[in-house]
């Protein structure tokens, strides 16, 4: 008994074995086959997602208004989005790509009426004050008249919103305009602010 006992587990341990052995070897084998179909299924999927991402994208800046040359397009919602479709984000970094983009130097052609165009010299900033609405998408002009100055926003709401210009240079900025209040401006340059290159933007 004890030894036909010890015969029947010798044999179920054969049998697990070889079940093992045989459930193992065709999953080793098959996926050899499988594998390029599944990883080449696996390429073509993300491609095609990609690419309807990209067409999404495309479509929402397609969509979008370029109000200034090389600065952040307006959606037809109103909303100033960054190269990737989004919202921009006011309380960025300056130069993030969450942040309103600044134009390359523009001629005075490529400003449009609707801009809030601002010249600032040692004088200080001409004019001084300007209106816009809560929300609006706003395009603000700096030009220098005469050496390099930083237009910039005292509120850390809007330090996304800078505007650098070289001597002579006009550049400008689309940005959607905060909630109600007063915001106070001035040129970021070591000394200028002190010497009166400040302002007022009124959101009302
Ligand atoms: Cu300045």
């Amino acid at each position: 008994m004890k030894k036909s006992t010890t015969w029947i587990i010798v044999i179920i341990i054969i049998l697990v074995v070889l079940a093992i052995i045989l459930l193992s070897t065709p999953k080793a084998g098959a996926p050899e086959g499988t594998i390029p179909e599944a990883s080449g299924e696996e390429t073509v999927m993300p491609g095609e997602g990609e690419e309807k991402e990209m067409e999404g994208e495309a479509d929402v800046l397609q969509g979008a208004e370029q109000v200034v040359p090389d600065a952040s397009p307006v959606s037809d919602k109103g909303e100033v989005l960054t190269s990737e479709g989004v919202p921009v984000d006011n309380t960025a970094l300056p130069g993030s790509p969450e942040a309103p983009k600044q134009s390359r130097a523009l001629d005075e052609t490529e400003i449009p009426a609707s801009a809030v165009k601002l010249t600032v010299t040692a004088n200080g900033f001409s004019p001084s004050e300007f209106t816009v609405k809560p929300g609006q998408a706003v395009t603000l002009s700096v030009t220098s008249g005469d050496k390099t100055h930083v237009f910039k926003f005292d509120d850390n709401a809007l330090q996304a919103v800078a505007v650098g210009v070289a001597g002579g240079e006009t550049r400008a900025i689309t940005f959607n305009a905060p909630t109600a209040g007063d915001y106070t401006f001035y040129c970021d340059v070591p000394g200028h602010r002190g010497r009166g290159e400040t302002g007022v933007m009124h959101v009302k």
